[in-house]
């Protein structure tokens, strides 16, 4: 690469680091669900209303998962022993059901949102 061609470079960089640095933002407020074969820990998770979350869902079953939630448009396949860390938009105060798709009769939690 020709020497002249670094500037633009590392402008494009910098742009593309300042576009994603919101949704590393170090303050929003972080929560862990375990999930494992169909049981939550913890079922209810309170949480801020109003301000944007973080949740970091961790599959510790032997089986893969999917986290869902039809009030909050999350839909999430983790497998066994992976974990994903969702962004969840803020919530107005109320609550807010999740469930494991693939273990539904059990698998039941919810947000709520005060
Ligand atoms: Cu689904």
């Amino acid at each position: 690469m020709k020497s002249n061609q670094a500037f633009p470079l590392r402008g494009i960089l910098l742009a593309a680091l300042w576009l994603a640095a919101p949704a590393f933002a170090a303050d929003e407020p972080a929560f862990k669900l375990v999930a494992r074969d169909g049981v939550f820990t913890p079922t209810v998770i309170e949480v801020p209303a109003g301000k944007r979350v973080r949740l970091e869902v961790s599959n510790e079953g032997k089986t893969p998962m999917e986290f869902e939630s039809r009030d909050l448009k999350q839909e999430k396949v983790i497998p066994p022993g992976g974990k994903v860390t969702l962004t969840i938009n803020a919530m107005k105060a109320g609550e807010y059901r999740f469930f494991d798709e693939f273990h539904e009769k059990t698998g039941q939690g919810k947000f709520v949102a005060k």
